[in-house]
């Protein structure tokens, strides 16, 4: 139920922030639940089939910055974040993660929690699983205020499997 209110939170301060720039709207073509599919779905934990550990740091990068998964995979996330500052890990698509971004910006203390993402203090550690459906490239990139600005970000590219064809 928290999940849920904190979604709708998000998508009204997004609509607002994007309401300068474009009156006309996403409404229309109801983008919003395929640009969700598009990178794949949340995982079930039982069924990972590989441990991935990111690592972030104050320098605003991730490492690895480039990860490869096959189509299908399931993926459990073992996200670090050895800084000193809050980081965090969203997957997504390019414009999904800009949009957040810019939303994040004019309201800093926007608290999310969603399973594609995953915020942590300084020195925690936290996890995503996730399962990338479609072959291509998904974002992710930290979405604290100035800290996508300076390059912390990084691509899991899925590549299309003979069985998944
Ligand atoms: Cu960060």
């Amino acid at each position: 139920m928290k999940h849920i209110l904190r979604n709708t939170a998000f998508a009204a301060l997004a609509t607002l922030a994007a309401a300068g720039a474009s009156a006309a709207g996403n409404h229309a073509g109801g983008h919003g639940h395929d640009a969700d599919e598009a990178i794949g779905k949340p995982g079930v934990a039982a069924k990972a089939t590989r441990t991935v550990h990111v690592d972030m740091t104050d320098s605003m990068r991730f490492a690895p910055a480039d990860i490869r998964v096959k189509q299908g995979e399931t993926v459990r996330f073992v996200v670090k974040n050895s800084g000193q500052l809050k980081h965090e890990l969203v997957l997504g698509t390019e414009k999904e993660l800009k949009e957040h971004y810019e939303a994040m910006k004019k309201n800093p203390e926007m608290e999310h929690d969603d399973p594609n993402m995953v915020t942590l203090a300084a020195g925690k550690s936290g996890e995503i699983v996730w399962q990338f459906t479609k072959a291509g490239k998904v974002d992710f990139a930290c979405l604290q205020p100035g800290h996508y600005d300076a390059g912390m970000k990084g691509a899991v590219n899925v590549s299309k499997t003979a069985a998944a064809r």
